[in-house]
């Protein structure tokens, strides 16, 4: 039995930034980050490894060596929530008592909720950035392919970075290109959604851009089973209950996502799952000692790492209001961004919020395909994660941005 000031439970993006920021504050101690893996992954980095770019290696750094020095790491994973009594029980036996928790546990892939998945992934030609375990198999997927039919999909669920599954059909189709491959190749993107991306500004501009590209656009239709002994892949059509087999020779996955089961059947959970917080202040709408950030959260916003840099900033200053008996003040505004890389060496910027308006940093149409966004992604992204965010010295570029703004509009 243990106990601290504050247990944080979750050691990715969200879950170490929180650590170096209220170790600093707390000192050590009185903080704990409950993480089992051994291996820190920045995920963004996956969608340049799968299309070739970057390389896996480069994604993940020792979770010893990002853990922040003045919090003590408890290496296990939590497997009960009892917020009724304060307690986190791990799985190694540790009971974890607490003044104030922080949830940061990350979502769930399913790939099981898709037939012949996961056993499909031991067949070349099909690939899943969302993965450590078969984001590398998507650019061998890639490389090997010499015509015919890619498929990459985009599943019936809320997923993290929903950018991510047409990026890396924009960097296989110019892979292609640039090898000579594509006039024999026909790309789809079959998407359980109706738009090609949540935000109207930037679906209009990615709609024509698969038009020019000859990028085939499948509305609703939704993965259900990989056949790959056949190289077949079954969709079904969500308005119409029809289900259509389309024939591949690449597919890239994108699985369903959801709150990790040890949640769902937590206290701290919604209807869905998720950690039930309060939209503005991130505080659990129960416990009031509880918050919440990350893909784990209710939040009603698009799952990022950049979402995560903007929710810590408001965090902090919450819970320590919470910690001094006052009550939480900042609000988050539900800012997100996605980079949507449309080929090597170009990217389209995309920021917004909870309204889906778009929030640019930039005083530059965020719109265009550029390449200064490009090497904002491959080049600058990497250390402001490594070094900004997790060391509690990134809250998201909402400060720039008004101040680019000289103090006018949001
Ligand atoms: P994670 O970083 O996933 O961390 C969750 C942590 O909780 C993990 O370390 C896990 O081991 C731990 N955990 C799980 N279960 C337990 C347990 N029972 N007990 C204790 N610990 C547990 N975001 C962007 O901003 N820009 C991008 O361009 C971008 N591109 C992406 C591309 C891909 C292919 C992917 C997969 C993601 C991308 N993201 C991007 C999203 C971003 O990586 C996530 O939103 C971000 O990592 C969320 O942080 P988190 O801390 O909530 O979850
Ligand atoms: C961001 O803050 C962030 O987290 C560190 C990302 O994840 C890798 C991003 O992709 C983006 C775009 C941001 C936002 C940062 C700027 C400078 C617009």
């Amino acid at each position: 039995k243990k106990h601290y000031k504050l247990c944080i439970v979750g050691g990715g993006a969200a879950g170490i930034s929180n650590g170096s920021k209220f170790g600093r504050k707390l000192g050590k101690g009185n903080v704990c980050i409950v993480e089992p893996s051994e291996v820190h992954y920045y995920q963004p980095m996956w969608t340049l490894v799968g299309g070739g770019v970057k390389s896996f290696t480069q994604s993940g750094k020792a979770m010893a060596d990002v853990m922040p020095l003045t919090v003590d790491w408890i290496k296990a994973g939590a497997e009960e929530f009892s917020p009724d009594n304060n307690l986190v029980r791990c799985s190694d036996g540790t009971e974890i008592t607490y003044d104030y928790l922080i949830v940061a546990m990350g979502l769930s892939l399913q790939y099981e909720k898709i037939k012949g998945l996961p056993e499909a992934f031991q067949y070349d030609g099909v690939g899943s950035n969302f993965s450590a375990k078969y984001v590398e198999k998507t650019f061998r997927a890639i490389q090997n392919f010499k015509g015919g039919n890619a498929i990459f999909t985009f599943p019936n669920t809320p997923i993290k970075c929903a950018g991510a599954p047409q990026k890396i059909m924009y960097l296989a189709d110019d892979f292609w290109t640039r090898n000579n491959v594509r006039d024999k190749a026909n790309i789809s993107y079959n998407t359980a959604l109706p738009v090609v991306f949540g935000v109207k500004k930037y679906a209009e501009i990615l709609a024509k851009l698969c038009e020019r590209r000859n990028l085939k656009i499948n509305y609703r239709h939704n993965l259900v089973e990989v056949i790959p002994d056949k190289k077949e892949a079954v969709f079904e059509h969500l308005d119409t209950g029809e289900k259509i087999t389309f024939p591949y020779d690449m597919i890239h996955i994108t699985p369903p996502m959801g709150p990790p089961e040890l949640l769902k059947k937590s206290p701290l959970a919604d209807a869905v799952g998720w950690v039930d917080v309060d939209k503005q202040t991130l505080q659990h709408v129960r416990y009031p000692n509880v918050f919440s950030t990350g893909d784990c959260s209710s939040l009603p916003t698009s799952k990022t790492a950049a979402a995560v840099a903007a929710q810590c900033g408001i965090l902090y200053n919450n819970l320590s209001a919470i910690m001094d008996s006052q009550e939480p003040q900042k609000k988050y505004d539900g800012y997100t961004s996605c980079p949507l890389v449309t080929r090597k060496g170009k990217c389209i910027l995309a920021e917004f919020d909870y309204d889906l308006q778009p929030l640019e940093t930039f005083p530059v149409d965020q719109g265009k395909e550029r390449r200064t966004m490009w090497h904002l992604k491959a080049n600058v992204m990497p250390e402001l994660y490594w070094t900004g965010l997790l060391k509690g010295r990134w809250s998201g570029p909402g400060f720039y941005r008004k101040a680019m703004r000289l103090g006018m509009g949001k």
